[in-house]
């Protein structure tokens, strides 16, 4: 009985937090025939050439008057009162299996990073949305078309750090996203994060930064395309 009971309490609790059975895995090495096929290292003004930002939320300005909502400085793409006008990669992801990996980092105590994977290319919550430090810095997340969305994959596991916060300031982390089939995988600093498999998945090619208001940064984009194993 009691047996029965800890089965039924661990799988709710592997559904309610949509962490699957791949919860201690590393990130796997890339192979010799996974290729690079797109690197972006932010020290030129240029770089910005090859990304398009997208239209704000309705109702919110992308930038301040103080700031540009996207913009290169020090060799970093900086993201400040974003409000969801993301910068997309104008060249498309790779078919099939892919790795986009880049350095993340949250410049203020709201933590709050997030990309777009997969998506159109133009349209917020287009493909899935990849979020650290979300709602105060308390949540990573994996949502599929919509932030709000029931079927988001939460991992609340932050909260029970002593800070309590998913990212601390200041603090850059590698984040490296895949897709393998169905499945995205979504590693921080080598140590995987969250899982979401997509039985209805969405095929988009495009890869964007995005945020809402907080100050972050990003560097270091690469997207490969990985062999089939
Ligand atoms: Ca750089």
């Amino acid at each position: 009985m009691s047996i029965l009971f800890l089965c039924l309490s661990s799988s709710l609790l592997v559904i309610a937090f949509g962490i699957d059975s791949r919860g201690d895995q590393s990130l796997p090495p890339l192979s010799p025939e996974d290729r690079l096929v797109f690197s972006e290292d932010f020290e030129a003004q240029r770089s910005l050439e090859r990304f398009s930002q997208a239209e704000p939320d309705l109702g919110h300005k992308a930038g301040s008057p103080e700031t540009a909502a996207w913009r290169v400085l020090d060799g970093k793409l900086h993201a400040q009162e974003v409000h969801n006008a993301a910068l997309w990669m104008k060249t498309a992801l790779p078919e099939g299996d892919v790795r986009v990996s880049f350095v993340a980092t949250a410049l203020t105590e709201e933590g709050d990073v997030k990309c777009e994977f997969l998506g159109d290319g133009i349209h917020h919550q287009s493909g899935y949305i990849l979020i650290n430090g979300g709602w105060k810095n308390t949540v990573r997340a994996i949502a599929r078309q919509d932030e709000h969305g029931e079927d988001r994959h939460d991992d609340y596991r932050c909260q029970r750090t002593p800070r309590k916060k998913c990212i601390p300031a200041n603090k850059p982390q590698v984040w490296v996203i895949e897709r393998r089939g169905q499945r995205i995988d979504w590693y921080i600093d080598g140590v995987f994060t969250l899982s979401y498999r997509d039985h209805n998945f969405i095929n988009g090619r495009y890869f964007g930064f995005n945020n809402w208001s907080a100050h972050t940064q990003f560097d270091d984009l690469k997207v490969y395309k990985l062999a089939s194993r």
